[in-house]
């Protein structure tokens, strides 16, 4: 890399603190331009470490004054630290007293504004834009909070853990004391104060205990929290049933805001969440949204033992905390899905973000190990491979112990490290030592590359069979691909779950070589090397394998299928996920060949005629249906190729969606009718799968008919969206009009903007859809330059910037990625002017364009150049600085 732009944190340089913070007190006198805080500390002299003066983080803070028991002391300020030489060696107190800006904080880490209350985010180092401190996670302390503003402006007041004391105090003032009983590292502290009201619960658990549960949101939204409140109790059950993890607090809030960076926050006992991520109700949200409210609240909540009881040692095992509450809420949406085919649902919708998201990721300029080596911002750092590839990580460990046994090894992990800050290897010893013998234990150090190498493994398999011995070899291979700074890898542990069909389908009884008989007809084989073969014996017939059952690895498979075992598997595996992955490997050969041919795509009959099946299929959900029935994204094409051409992509996925809507015109107009919903909106697994199939065949019956001149489904489709009871069907028909650009999607929009103005986040969805909208003759882009000037947007609000500027650049390739290179200068332009406001955000934009390498001509000159345009500007922040750096690199 090319460094000396940015100042670059390794982790081998990592040291233990000089001090410990025991205790804080702090107290806050509340004002939205200049908020006056008082810290008092007991800090102790860390024995363990050599002396060194007291280096305390602090940005963007105004200090009035520094005392040591009492007394004033010498500091200097260098950059953003505090330093004083002179401490005593025995346990002192140190009291600071500075001010900060919550209202000019767009940056919106530490102590801002939003609607008129004041929030805090403080992960990963916010806290220092509160006040100083030893910003770092292995320094733990007990905290207790005096809150002190306005009541008739901020009528609650709240920080972590327990209300100690409230009190009206003069000229209209009033207080509040919090004390959290648990040590915790500063990221975790919040405090909130502002006019909200409280859906409240009261819940007894199995261990008998009583808790207070909350949920914070502005008046007027109190009927939106239903579904979070429903998600947190179900969370606490859960957790207790499945993990022994109780709740371990009295009193346990949960406080939405609509300015945040990202979906929500764990803070102890005070979780704070993005609005988009909290509040919900039919008229308003979708499906989705609904699915993804009880997962972040999930998330949260689980994180009340994987990242707050347990912590972090430093940054750098960040998916210490974050891959083990991801595996953990994907296990929980999973177990809430009770059937097994909705289950097979949730793991197909992990899978494919984890495809269209991270496999770009780890295979582009900001590559790197789940458990980094090197960071210029951590904020950066907050990825899809530190969370959704260290979920993959976890759920092998899981497929290498069992369940039985990773329920153990969690036990060890916390009988070992409660109230500690640890790391990665901390985690993979507890699960190993639980499990002694097992499959992982023998192997640990090997699986651990699976921490320290960043890039998808590949893995090839390769089968023969021998009639007369009537055995079949299967021959695997696994390579690991360079990544930047890792030029040569080692061989990873892959788990690989498999079973075998007879070419009619039935699953064959596997029985390894050596082996007295068979072992079931499903199993885990464990690829270590780079290279092994396994051998099952009596097999009677040449088998249909089906690898990476349940995505078993997050690996890349060649198994040199063809389109004959493909529909095998697509009829009859017993492994719903590798039946869906049938399902878009036949779509994604055809889709490749015509795009490297450079040649119109034909869908053939025997394409057509599989998925007309499944659509039909008797028995099969109508959620997997829709799955199945969906083309691969253009992202995971993009991912297959080594050079992109985006425009390529989309005309061919184009031509597929047209040909799909055509062949398929009646089985469709089927689907539609015969999978309506009928009663009361429920967001379960049922009604919303038959949502998803009738919202997809309404796309395809739309795009034909508008395809063909025909206004029939149009204009069903239109009345559909004004008669919808809910914003799934709402969405799904004026998605419709818009992705087919039918006439009627301009009253369409134009409708629902003036229905939903008061809403927030439903007009997101309207800048979004329209962001998203499938590019015809440049008419998407420029709609979307035109909506960057409407009234209800701006950049200041990472939700609304999403909607518009990121839907554009991140989900609408072929919009983006003009000839002309208009879509790369609209992204300079935004990345600066996002930076300017709030640099995380900016940082998250940036990102966009760390596959430039790949792109074809003239796209990659062009996105080059649009990068060395930002790359120019003198003052970036360390966010954009970091991602350019490393494009460039
Ligand atoms: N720890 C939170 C996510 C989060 C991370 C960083 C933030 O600001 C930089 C905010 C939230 C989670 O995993 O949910
Ligand atoms: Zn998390």
């Amino acid at each position: 890399m090319r460094e000396g732009t940015v100042t670059l944190i390794r982790r081998e340089d990592y040291v233990a603190p000089i001090f410990w913070i025991r205790t804080v007190d702090l107290t806050f006198d509340l004002d939205p331009a200049k908020t006056l805080v008082t810290s008092k500390m007991q800090l102790e002299r860390n024995a363990a470490v050599p002396h060194g003066p007291l280096r305390l983080h602090g940005e963007e803070l105004n200090l009035l004054r520094v005392l040591i028991n009492g007394e004033s002391v010498s500091f200097r300020q260098e950059g953003h630290e505090l330093i004083i030489d002179n401490v005593p060696d025995a346990d002192f107190v140190l009291e600071i007293r500075n001010t900060c800006c919550p209202d000019k904080n767009t940056a919106l880490s530490g102590l801002y504004t939003s609607g008129g209350g004041f929030f805090t985010q403080c992960e990963a180092e916010g806290f220092r834009r509160i006040t100083y401190f030893l910003d770092r996670p292995d320094v733990m302390a007990v905290y207790t909070v005096t809150l002190r503003a306005d009541k008739s402006r901020f009528p609650v007041l709240l920080s972590n853990g327990n209300l100690l004391d409230t009190a009206d105090l003069d000229n209209g003032r009033h207080m509040a004391k919090w004390h959290d009983p648990f040590p915790k590292p500063s990221y975790l502290f919040a405090l909130v104060a502002g006019d909200l009201v409280a859906r409240e619960q009261r819940i007894r658990t199995r261990a008998g205990k009583d808790h207070l549960l909350q949920v914070y949101v502005r008046r007027g939204d109190l009927e939106k929290t239903e579904h979070a409140m429903n998600s947190l109790i179900a969370s606490v059950v859960w957790d207790e049933a499945r993990f022994n993890l109780p709740l371990d607090l009295e009193r346990f809030m949960v406080v939405g805001v609509s300015d945040f960076n990202m979906g929500a926050m764990e803070n102890k006992g005070l979780n704070i969440f993005n609005t988009s991520a909290l509040l919900a109700s039919p008229a308003t949200a979708t499906d989705a949204d609904f699915q993804r409210i009880e997962s972040i609240v999930a998330h949260e909540y689980f994180h009340n033992w994987t990242g707050n009881r347990v912590t972090c040692r430093d940054w750098f095992q960040l998916s210490l905390k974050e891959g083990l509450t991801v595996f953990r809420d994907q296990e929980f949406s999973m177990d809430m899905a009770a059937t097994p085919s909705a289950r097979a649902v949730c793991r197909i919708q992990d899978v494919r973000a984890l495809r269209s998201m991270q496999f770009p990721e780890d295979a582009g300029a900001m590559a790197h190990p789940v458990r980094p080596d090197v960071y210029a911002e951590i904020n950066n750092f907050y990825t899809p491979t530190v969370y959704e590839k260290g979920s993959e990580v976890v759920r092998m460990y899981q497929t290498l112990v069992g369940r039985e046994g990773f329920g153990k090894g969690m036990a060890l992990y916390f009988e070992r490290h409660d109230g500690q800050a640890v790391t990665c290897d901390d985690f993979a010893q507890a699960i190993a030592d639980a499990n002694p013998g097992s499959e992982l234990s023998k192997r640990l150090d090997t699986f651990k590359r699976w921490y320290s190498q960043a890039g998808t493994p590949r893995l090839q398999a390769r089968g023969q069979y021998d009639a007369a011995a009537r055995t079949y070899t299967l021959s695997l291979q696994q390579v690991n691909p360079p990544s930047p700074g890792q030029p040569d890898k080692l061989p990873q542990v892959i788990p690989v779950a498999l079973g075998l069909l007879s070419r009619d389908g039935a699953a064959l009884p596997l029985q390894l070589d050596g082996e007295a008989q068979a072992a079931g007809t499903d199993r885990v084989l464990v690829l270590d090397s780079a290279e092994q073969s396994f051998v099952f014996v009596n097999v009677d017939s040449a088998p249909v394998p089906s690898l990476l059952r349940g995505f078993s690895a997050p690996v890349v498979l060649d198994d040199g299928l063809g389109d004959e075992e493909l529909l095998v598997l697509l009829k009859h595996d017993s492994d719903a996920f590798n039946r869906w992955e049938a399902s878009q490997r036949l779509a994604l050969s055809r889709l490749l060949t015509s795009v490297r041919n450079g040649q119109p795509l034909r869908l053939d009959d025997a394409y057509l005629d599989a998925m007309r099946a499944v659509l039909r299929h008797p028995d099969l959900d109508p959620a997997f249906k829709a799955l199945a029935l969906q083309l691969p994204d253009e992202a995971y094409i993009a991912e297959q190729l080594t050079v992109v051409d985006p425009q390529a992509i989309h005309a061919a996925v184009t031509q597929a969606q047209e040909q799909l809507a055509a062949a398929l015109q009646a089985d469709w107009a089927w689907a539609f009718e015969t999978h309506q919903v009928s009663g009361g909106y429920q967001p379960d697994p049922v009604q919303s799968g038959k949502r998803a199939l009738t919202n997809l065949a309404l796309s395809m019956l739309v795009l034909h008919a508008t395809r063909s001149g025909d206004g029939v489904w149009p204009g069903r489709a239109y009345q559909r969206f004004k008669d919808a009871t809910n914003m799934t069907d709402r969405m799904g028909a004026l998605s419709a009009l818009v992705q087919a650009h039918a006439a009627l999607a301009e009253p369409a929009l134009e409708r629902f903007h003036a229905q939903f103005k008061g809403e927030a986040l439903v007009i997101d969805k309207w800048f979004a859809l329209q962001g998203r909208a499938t590019e015809l003759d440049g008419k998407t882009f420029a709609r979307v330059k035109q909506l960057a000037k409407h009234s209800d947007f701006t950049l200041k609000n990472p939700n609304r910037a999403r909607s518009l500027i990121f839907s554009l650049c991140m989900f609408n390739p072929a919009a983006f990625h003009r000839t002309d290179a208009a879509g790369y200068v609209f992204w300079a332009e935004q990345v600066l002017a996002l930076d300017a406001i709030n640099p995380q955000v900016a940082g998250r934009l940036a990102r966009v364009m760390d596959r430039w390498t790949t792109l074809a001509t003239p796209y990659r000159s062009a996105a080059r150049e649009a990068i060395a345009r930002v790359a120019a500007k003198a003052e970036l922040s360390n966010d954009v600085r970091e991602i350019i750096d490393r494009q460039l690199a």
